[in-house]
């Protein structure tokens, strides 16, 4: 099974409902990156990696494309067969830029999978479940609006839910997570995310006025280091996000012990099989995570769900897909879907779905 052609498509994802607003940035439409591998022997794989804009974290879908021009024709001729080899390959072409390797990443495994009549979660090490549970996330709003959504999604079924706050005044934020507590109580666990907008003073305050809450605090100020400065400061748990910018910087923030739990993005971690060294990281330290991603298709949340699958139940934070904010599916057949806030783990070999022939038009790039 080797590479015989690599097509590069770009599918624009505009948000259903108009805005996601976050501390860090609002965006309105989404900018996905898929390459399609086909093989030699007639398989096709698919990956994707879609940044949330260009400000959320230091990706951004031109760049993404850019390093996918460096990686894409060295792997013309590659034997699909050992990912180790491959990772070699691509890291051999470009350094760095892990959130477009990780688009390689799940297209070789959809590949292998397929090959094998596996599907994903088996080639990660196996699934635990069939079914993972999912997370809403409450974009930055009005306190009673958003209070009264959160307990719509709890009704609905969803398990977790996590309130954005930041880029506004404390009171705001403050009364939200009073709010959403109020509406929700021990119904749902809250995570509230400040996408790195606090800063750490703030945090301390919001901490303090919400005392009784039992929120854990995702990623709420800009660097790992003004982080660390909250340890012993606050009474909530702490978990980082965009700070988990790669594999070392998770190690590190489990060595200094300022990480309570995280929320990882498959592509960030530079995709699916670097992210099963983070997941055994946190298994040998009890620590909660999630498993996402910044935003994106089908593809990317069937990835995002056969890790999932593979996370001890007890530390699965849950899974985020971009589902409630995009219209449609690029896989009619079987698409990736939330049901009373779980999402069934796709059985068939390989990732599971597959585009709709020709639903991105034409290719942005051929290899
Ligand atoms: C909720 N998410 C997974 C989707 C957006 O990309 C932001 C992200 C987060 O937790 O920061
Ligand atoms: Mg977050």
């Amino acid at each position: 099974m080797r590479i015989d052609r690599i097509n590069v498509y770009s599918a624009q994802l505009p948000v259903k409902g108009g805005v996601y607003r976050m501390a860090s940035a609002d965006v309105e439409a989404l900018d996905s990156t898929l390459v399609e591998i086909v093989t030699d022997d007639g398989f096709a794989g698919w990956g994707e990696t879609c940044p949330i804009g260009p400000v959320y974290q230091a990706h951004h879908a031109l760049g993404a494309r850019a390093a996918i021009a460096e990686i894409a024709p060295g792997l013309i001729g590659a034997e699909i067969a050992s990912i180790r080899a491959l990772a070699k390959q691509m890291d051999e072409r470009l350094n760095g830029h892990g959130y477009a390797k990780a688009a390689f990443d799940t297209a070789f495994l959809d590949l292998l999978g397929q090959k094998l009549g596996v599907p994903v979660s088996t080639l990660l090490g196996g699934a635990l479940t069939d079914r993972v549970p999912a997370y809403y996330s409450l974009i930055v709003g009005a306190p009673d609006e958003t209070a009264r959504i959160a307990a719509d999604k709890v009704k609905a079924g969803y398990p977790r839910l996590q309130v954005k706050i930041g880029g506004r005044n404390l009171e705001e934020d403050v009364e939200v997570v009073h709010k959403v507590w109020e509406a929700v109580g021990y119904k749902a666990s809250i995570a509230v995310d400040g996408n790195r907008g606090l800063t750490v003073a703030a945090a301390i305050h919001l901490d303090r006025l919400c005392q009784q809450i039992p929120f854990i605090f995702e990623q709420p100020c800009n660097t790992m280091d003004e982080i660390a400065t909250l340890k012993g400061r606050v009474t909530h748990p702490v978990y980082l996000d965009e700070s988990t910018e790669d594999q070392n910087a998770v190690l590190r923030a489990i060595s200094l012990g300022i990480a309570d739990g995280f929320g990882f993005k498959v592509t960030r971690l530079g995709g699916l099989t670097k992210m099963t060294t983070v997941r055994d990281l946190c298994t040998i330290r009890s620590l909660p995570h999630s498993c996402d991603d910044a935003w994106g298709g089908d593809i990317i949340a069937a990835a995002c769900v056969h890790l999932a699958a593979t996370v001890e139940p007890r530390r699965m934070e849950g899974t985020w897909i971009a589902q409630e904010y995009i219209k449609g599916h690029f896989d009619q057949k079987h698409p990736v879907v939330i049901k009373q806030g779980h999402i069934a783990v796709p059985q068939r070999p390989g990732l599971g779905v597959k585009p709709e022939p020709g639903m991105f038009g034409k290719a942005v790039a051929i290899y």
